[in-house]
């Protein structure tokens, strides 16, 4: 794996796990970290060898504790947009990857954090994990997709008081509210049961699992009829040899043994 200034890559079992490592600021991403995670997702992207992913944090008490605030307070009107719009991408890139990819929240997630936590596909937190979009407390508003995947995962309301009022949630409320998926004791069973869900949708027919995730997505792209991409990813999955296999398998009662493909 290539060496970054801000992140820890390692691949084990085919998955590739992301340890986002800024300690001196709780892991705030600054512009290298977003640009050197949007490298990393590339990586999920292109190496076959790679089959899921777990994005977590270095500190024992942080995920990541937001954008770098000392960064970010030097903004101007014109740079402020492309940072927004450079994490923006970046985090799409997370959420359109068509290979699974679970945030392990082992901490504070604020403000970018959260946000870089709500574009993977599932989330899971440990007891002392900690979220919420304080920017109102900074004079701004979430910059990387809060405003918008916020509402999707807890409802209008709660969103809305969460980003009004800066308001930072337990693990326990996030998990009440369908913000994270599970929550676990410590970072050693985080990592043994994001794996153990790893494993579990890789062992699954990859191109279904990656149309999944596309035409949930679609959900949240205005611009494209969901049902439509639907239908036609339905209708694709019967080209592959995953849905000979998996349907074979069924009839002759074993398990299915997918290629892919
Ligand atoms: N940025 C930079 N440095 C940080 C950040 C941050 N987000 N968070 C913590 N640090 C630094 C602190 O400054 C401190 O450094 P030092 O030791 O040099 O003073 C070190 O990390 C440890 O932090 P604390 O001493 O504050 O630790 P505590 O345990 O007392 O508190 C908290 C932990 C509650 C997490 C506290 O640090 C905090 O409130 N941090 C800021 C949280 C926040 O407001 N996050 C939102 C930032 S804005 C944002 O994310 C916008 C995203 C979209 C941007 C789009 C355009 C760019």
């Amino acid at each position: 794996m290539p060496e970054f200034e801000t992140l820890e890559l390692v691949l084990e079992g085919g998955i590739l796990i992301i340890t986002i490592s800024r300690p001196e600021s709780l892991n705030a991403l600054n512009v290298k970290c977003i640009n050197e995670i949007k490298e990393a997702i590339q990586i999920a992207y292109d190496d076959t060898s790679v089959k899921g992913v777990i994005i977590t944090g270095s500190e024992e008490k942080a995920f990541v504790a937001g954008a770098d605030i000392k960064e970010i307070s030097a903004l101007n009107e014109v740079n402020a947009r492309k940072f927004a719009e450079n994490g923006q991408e970046t985090f799409a890139s997370i959420e359109a990857c068509e290979k699974p990819v679970i945030a392990a929240v082992n901490g504070y997630a604020l403000g970018g954090g959260c946000e870089l936590a709500m574009a993977c596909h599932l989330r899971i937190a440990t007891e002392n994990a900690k979220f919420g979009q304080p920017e109102v407390n900074l004079g701004l508003i979430p910059g990387y997709g809060g405003t918008q995947r916020l509402p999707t995962l807890v409802g209008r309301g709660k969103a809305l008081e969460l980003m009004m009022t800066g308001d930072l949630i337990k693990a326990q409320e996030a998990l009440q509210l369908g913000l994270v998926n599970y929550v676990v004791a410590d970072k050693a069973a985080l990592m043994d049961l994001a794996k153990k869900i790893l494993g579990k949708v890789m062992s699954k027919a990859p191109l279904a699992v990656g149309m999944v995730i596309n035409c949930v997505n679609a959900v949240y792209h205005k611009e494209e009829n969901g049902y439509q991409l639907e239908a036609n990813c339905f209708s694709n999955c019967t080209h592959t040899s995953d849905f000979a296999e998996g349907t074979a398998a069924f009839v002759e009662k074993r398990k299915p043994a997918f290629q892919g493909e």
